[in-house]
C-alpha cells in the first residue's frame, strides 16, 4: 500500500513537471481488465468433446461451424443434427430404435451461454430435435415442450415430418417382438446418444444432447437426456458435462449438473466425472447398467469416465480430432 502511494505522489510530480494531467495517467496505468478467455487457456482456437465414434463427425462438423465464424452453440447444435441424420446410429434421431409399439420418439436439449437452455421431449416425426430444442431455448420464455406440444411447435417453425423409423430399425423392432424382452445390452446398441459439449474461439461454453432413447422402451418413456442437469448441463463460468447411459440411473443423481458442480468445488473435470460415476455405483446394483460422463472446464481441461470399459470419445482441440477411450471403474 505504502509503495503504491509513493509511486501515485511520485507518478504526480512527474506527470506535473512533463504538463500532463496525473489523473488520466493514473487510469493508463491501471490494470487492463482481464479478457473473457484468459490468454493461458490452451485451447482458444475451438474445443469439442462428443460421446462415442459417431462424435468424429459432430466434431467435424462443429469444427467446420467455428471456421466459418459458428458460436459453440452452432457448433453443437450443427455438430449433433450431423448425427441425427445418419441412418446407422441406432440410438439417435433416424434410424433410431423404435418403444416397444414401432415409435420412434426423440429427447433433445441444448444449453448455450449465460443459462440458456431448451429442450423437447417425447417428439415424433421430427429429424432434428436438437434444432427444435435451440428454437426453444432462442424463441420461447420455456425450457422444454413434450410429445404433440413440442411436434406442433416444431412444424410451427417450419420443421418438415419424416418417418424416422428405417427399414432396419422396423426389421430389428419385429424381431424384438418376437421375444419382446426387455433387456439392454451394455455399449452396444442401447447407447450411443450424442452429447457434444463445445467452447468456441471466444471462450464460450455450449452443449447438446440428443438420443432416440432406450430401444424398445414403455412407451412415453423420457430418458435423461433432454433434462437440463440430469444428461446437460453447462456453466460458463465453470465447464460443461453430458451423460450417456441408462438415463434413469443419470436422473436419479443428477449427473451433469453434479459434475459441473464438483468442478466448481475445484475438481477437476477427470475427477468431477469419477465422482459422479461413483456416486451411482454407491446407491445401485451396476452389473447390467452402463453410464458415462464426459466433460470440459474453461480452461481446456477434459474429463471422462464410465461404470464399465467401452465409453469412448472424440476429443477436437484446434481442429485436430481423436478418439479417446474412456477409463472405467470396472
Ligand atoms: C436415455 N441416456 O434415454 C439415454 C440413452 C443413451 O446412449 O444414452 N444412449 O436413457
Amino acid at each position: 500500500m505504502t509503495r503504491r502511494r509513493t509511486f501515485i505522489r511520485q507518478l504526480g510530480a512527474s506527470a506535473l513537471l512533463l504538463g500532463l494531467d496525473p489523473a488520466r495517467l493514473l487510469k493508463a496505468s491501471a490494470p487492463t481488465p482481464q479478457p473473457f478467455n484468459p490468454p493461458g487457456n490452451r485451447f482458444r482456437e475451438g474445443h469439442m468433446l462428443s460421446t462415442w465414434n459417431h462424435g468424429m463427425a459432430a466434431n467435424e462438423e462443429g469444427w467446420r461451424q467455428m471456421r466459418q465464424g459458428g458460436n459453440a452453440v452452432d457448433a453443437v447444435v450443427e455438430g449433433t443434427a450431423l448425427v441425427e441424420s445418419d441412418p446407422t446410429g441406432t440410438s439417435v434421431g433416424l434410424g433410431g430404435r423404435p418403444d416397444r409399439e414401432g415409435k420412434v420418439t426423440l429427447d433433445a436439449c441444448v444449453m448455450g451461454p449465460n443459462g440458456d437452455a431448451g429442450g423437447v421431449c417425447f417428439l415424433e416425426d421430427i429429424e432434428h430435435p436438437v434444432q427444435v430444442a435451440r428454437k426453444v431455448m432462442e424463441t420461447t420464455p420455456h425450457v422444454l415442450l413434450a410429445g404433440t406440444g413440442a411436434r406442433d411447435f416444431a412444424l410451427a417453425h417450419g420443421f418438415p415430418t419424416r418417418d424416422l423409423l428405417t427399414e432396419d430399425s422396423r426389421n430389428a423392432w419385429e424381431q424384438w417382438r418376437q421375444s419382446a424382452e426387455y433387456k439392454p445390452i451394455i455399449n452396444v446398441e442401447n447407447h450411443d446418444t450424442i452429447g457434444m459439449l463445445a467452447q468456441d474461439l471466444d471462450g464460450r461454453l455450449a452443449g447438446a444432447c440428443t438420443t432416440s432413447g432406450l430401444a424398445y422402451k414403455l412407451r412415453g418413456r423420457v430418458g435423461d437426456s433432454p433434462i437440463i442437469g440430469a444428461g446437460l448441463f453447462v456453466d460458463d463460468e465453470v465447464g460443461a458435462c453430458t451423460a450417456t447411459g441408462l438415463g434413469e440411473a443419470v436422473m436419479k443423481t443428477l449427473g451433469s449438473f453434479l459434475v459441473v458442480e464438483l468442478m466448481r468445488g475445484g475438481r477437476s473435470p477427470q475427477e468431477a466425472c469419477e465422482e459422479a460415476i461413483d456416486r451411482i455405483i454407491r446407491k445401485m446394483p451396476v452389473d447390467d447398467l452402463q453410464v458415462g460422463y464426459l466433460a470440459m472446464d474453461t480452461a481446456g481441461n477434459a474429463g471422462a469416465c464410465a461404470i464399465h470399459s467401452g465409453f469412448n470419445y472424440a476429443r477436437t482441440m484446434a481442429g485436430s480430432t481423436q478418439l479417446v477411450d474412456a477409463p472405467s471403474r470396472s
